[in-house]
């Protein structure tokens, strides 16, 4: 039976990967922070095989005793402050944890594997959010990195610490850029679950309008069920090396509303929808398409949820909670 570790198992990506490593046969071990998680029965309810072990990624000795029980083949590094608005605000702690917890994580991975460093093999959750300023169009794994906001700067730097961990140690470590993926577990605080939560409202008469920033950014957007099993893939290959991740069509958010609000029988939204500078960010990333071909090529890996069906499952699961919270 191999054995996992992933950090971030309380987010988005942790639960789906957790559900698809259990579906194959791993323990699953999970990092997790704080002394009273509220998503712990989350974690608790959607996987209950995995084993819970408390620690944090900015405290390297967590990580170590973490490392030493779970012993784990494959370390998922999901853990991060991944809310790319909050990350102005919050510069000094983002850096800590999304730049220099990957840094921590690696290094430890690295001591606890010994004289074999490439016997537990090591994925780095890098993210679209650092192409940036884009340089090429679309983006591929070669793309000039430009990032734009302080999480997408502290990326960059895990990116590159997981790269020179692999080229000094020979660790068996990967980076998986991936493009925006979502589902209905994502964070209310994104966009795509921010409308869909606000459609289901409006068409249930229990809220009238959503305030937004800007509606003309563009991107990419996937299934997180689709996306975890590219982290996976890459953590199977003999040689490990970095892939985007992504679906290869770009969508604006005035797209995603006319989709979500339509699913709802309404196809006036503009009378619905305000704009708010709070929140329009000090910089924004315009358009994010990503390149998958090295990943479709190499891991055979394809997305298989297009954006109309992720946006409407997304739509369908916040009706029902919606119905069920009214209840
Ligand atoms: P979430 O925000 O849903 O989850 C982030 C996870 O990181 C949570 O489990 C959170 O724990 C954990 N975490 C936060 N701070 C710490 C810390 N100090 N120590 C240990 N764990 C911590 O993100 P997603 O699941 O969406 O994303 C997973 C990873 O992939 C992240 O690194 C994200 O930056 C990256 N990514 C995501 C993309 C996306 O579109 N979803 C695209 C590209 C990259 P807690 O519950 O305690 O807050
Ligand atoms: P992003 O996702 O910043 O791409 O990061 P988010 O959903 O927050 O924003 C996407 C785009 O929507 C615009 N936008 C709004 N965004 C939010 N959150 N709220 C609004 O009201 C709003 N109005 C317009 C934003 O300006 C932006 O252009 C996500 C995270 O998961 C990162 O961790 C990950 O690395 C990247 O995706 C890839």
């Amino acid at each position: 039976m191999k054995r996992a570790l992933i950090t971030g198992i309380t987010g988005q990506d942790g639960l789906y990967l957790g559900e698809l490593l259990i579906s194959k046969g791993y323990e699953v071990y999970g990092l997790v922070r704080g002394q009273n998680n509220p998503k712990l029965d989350v974690v608790r309810r959607v996987l209950p095989e995995a084993k819970l072990i408390f620690g944090d990624l900015t405290d390297p000795s967590s990580l170590t005793r973490t490392l030493n029980e779970a012993r784990p083949d494959e370390v998922y590094n999901l853990g991060a402050i991944s809310f790319v608005a909050y990350s102005w605000e919050n510069a000094g702690i983002t850096s800590d944890v999304t730049g220099k917890g990957a840094f921590n994580l690696l290094e430890a991975t690295r001591l606890y594997a010994g004289d074999n460093p490439a016997s537990v093999r090591f994925y780095q959750a890098s993210s679209s959010e650092m192409f940036g300023k884009v340089q090429e169009v679309p983006q591929r794994e070669s793309t000039l990195l430009w990032p734009r906001s302080p999480y997408g700067v502290a990326k960059v730097f895990a990116h590159y610490m997981t790269i020179n961990y692999r080229e000094s140690y020979g660790m068996h470590a990967s980076s998986g850029v991936l493009f925006n993926h979502e589902s209905p577990r994502r964070g209310p605080e994104f966009v795509t679950r921010k409308i869909t939560r606000a459609v289901a409202r409006i068409s249930l008469g229990l809220q009238e309008t959503v305030a937004l920033g800007n509606l003309d950014a563009s991107r990419d957007w996937g299934f997180a069920g689709d996306y975890v099993e590219a982290m996976w893939l890459m953590l199977q290959q003999d040689v490990a090396d970095d892939y985007v991740i992504a679906t290869g069509e770009t969508h604006t958010i005035r797209e995603l509303l006319d989709v979500a609000f339509a699913h709802v029988g309404i196809t006036d939204w503009q009378k619905y929808v305000t704009q708010d500078e709070r929140f329009m960010r000090p910089a924004e990333v315009d358009l994010l398409i990503g390149d998958p071909e090295k990943a479709r090529s190499a891991l055979g890996w394809t997305p298989r949820v297009d954006f109309k069906q992720l946006v409407e499952m997304m739509v369908d699961a916040d009706l029902d909670e919606q119905r069920s919270l009214a209840r």
